[in-house]
């Protein structure tokens, strides 16, 4: 028998218990709230803007919520006024052990798209669908570069970046370059699905007159730089993230570079100038699928450590798997609590991601036939 006093032994049993009491006693948002408290002072309002945003929860519903668990002293915060950091208590650390694994996977929270909220994973596969199918019906593009890099471009379109498809104008929008341009189907394929122009025009890559050239332009609606001309885009995104800070102007600044694209020398002027002025509001995702046009980049010109590089350049360096969307939100995460220096994200990638018989580099240059086509899609169905 136990004293009054004495622990009560804990078997899993009663951990299951107890999980499932304290799971009537939180709801699903104060879960998905005490789940993504940084360890690093962070902000409520911050804090609960990228809850917001990644599970697409209204802001009001989560501030709420928020005021709920610090009544039940599950968490801590100041006023929005003071800028002390949410932190976990004692117990609210206890609890969020307890209820690990409640946290709603990424690929099937709804984003919203032009033809409503789907779950993120279903968006994935049709945005590959697209892609294959919009270069097979042209009879050229670049293949696998566009599939190594649009869960990249579809997070950061669907889930992290604030930006508005019926304003594609609107200046506190956050901005994205992409630098290796010839993987513009999968930006096309990304920003038709998110509604900057019709789903229609995808059919119209590279056919003269089309909207939608083999390399992104800007009079393109959402299209914010024009680009494929490679090693250029890091300097023209230097250029945006130097202009916010002038104007102190919110907003972030993403440049997504290929990895043979490092070989260019443009690369590492433009990332000297992004260290030198402390550019914290720029993000350089480098696509890691190890391939460039001619061969394996080790094979052309060795890059590694490629991340040791960046860090010597003054960048903070984040290594994600960049084929993986909540490695890729983590990792975007982290960039934004940086402070003081750009962030670089070493994206790890899979040439032609998605369809197995297209992963590596056979297909990075060549176009399917209809059977090939017909088996690629199959795979996504
Ligand atoms: C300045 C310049 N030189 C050459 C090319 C032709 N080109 C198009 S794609 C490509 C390979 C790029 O490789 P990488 O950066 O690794 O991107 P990946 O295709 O692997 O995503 C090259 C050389 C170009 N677009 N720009």
């Amino acid at each position: 028998m136990c004293g009054i006093n004495a622990p009560i032994p804990i078997s899993d049993a009663h951990l299951d218990d107890l999980r499932r009491i304290i799971l009537k006693t939180v709801n699903k948002d104060q879960v998905l709230i005490l789940s993504n408290i940084p360890r690093v002072p962070t902000s409520i309002t911050s804090v609960l803007r990228n809850i917001s945003r990644r599970y697409n929860v209204p802001l009001s519903t989560l501030r709420r919520n928020a005021q709920i668990l610090k009544s039940m002293n599950l968490i801590t915060y100041g006023e929005a006024s003071d800028f002390s950091g949410v932190e976990l208590t004692e117990l609210g650390r206890f609890i969020t052990e307890l209820t690990a694994g409640e946290e709603p996977s990424l690929l099937g929270t709804m984003v919203q798209t032009v033809s409503g909220l789907r779950p993120l994973g279903t968006v994935l596969k049709g945005l590959r669908q697209r892609v294959l199918r919009m270069v097979a019906e042209a009879g050229s593009g670049h293949l696998g570069a566009s599939l190594s890099v649009i869960d990249i471009l579809a997070v950061l379109y669907f889930v992290k970046m604030r930006h508005d498809p019926s304003n594609p104008e609107w200046a506190e929008r956050d901005r994205l370059v992409l630098s290796k341009g010839h993987a513009a189907p999968a930006l096309y394929a990304v920003l038709a699905e998110a509604g900057y122009f019709p789903q229609e025009e995808l059919v119209s890559l590279r056919r003269l007159g089309g909207l939608l050239q083999g390399h992104p332009e800007i009079q393109i609606p959402g299209v914010d730089a024009s680009t494929g001309s490679l090693g250029q885009g890091l300097s023209i995104a230097v250029g945006m993230a130097l202009a916010a800070k002038m104007d102190e102007a919110p907003h972030k600044v993403y440049a997504i570079i290929g990895d043979g694209e490092l070989d260019e020398g443009q690369i590492w002027e433009a990332a000297l100038t992004a260290g030198h002025h402390g550019l914290d509001n720029l993000v350089a995702i480098v696509d890691r699928n190890q391939f460039q046009l001619t061969g394996r980049t080790e094979e052309v010109k060795a890059m590694e450590p490629v991340g040791e590089k960046w860090k010597s350049f003054g960048w903070e360096v984040v290594e994600a798997d960049g084929n993986d969307p909540p490695s890729i939100l983590d990792a975007l995460d982290v960039c934004e609590l940086t402070g003081g220096k750009p962030s670089a994200i070493i994206a790890h990638t899979t040439k032609g991601k998605g369809v197995s018989f297209m992963e590596g580099n056979k297909f990075s240059k060549s176009i399917p036939d209809a059977s090939e086509l017909a088996r690629a899609l199959a795979e996504l169905a």
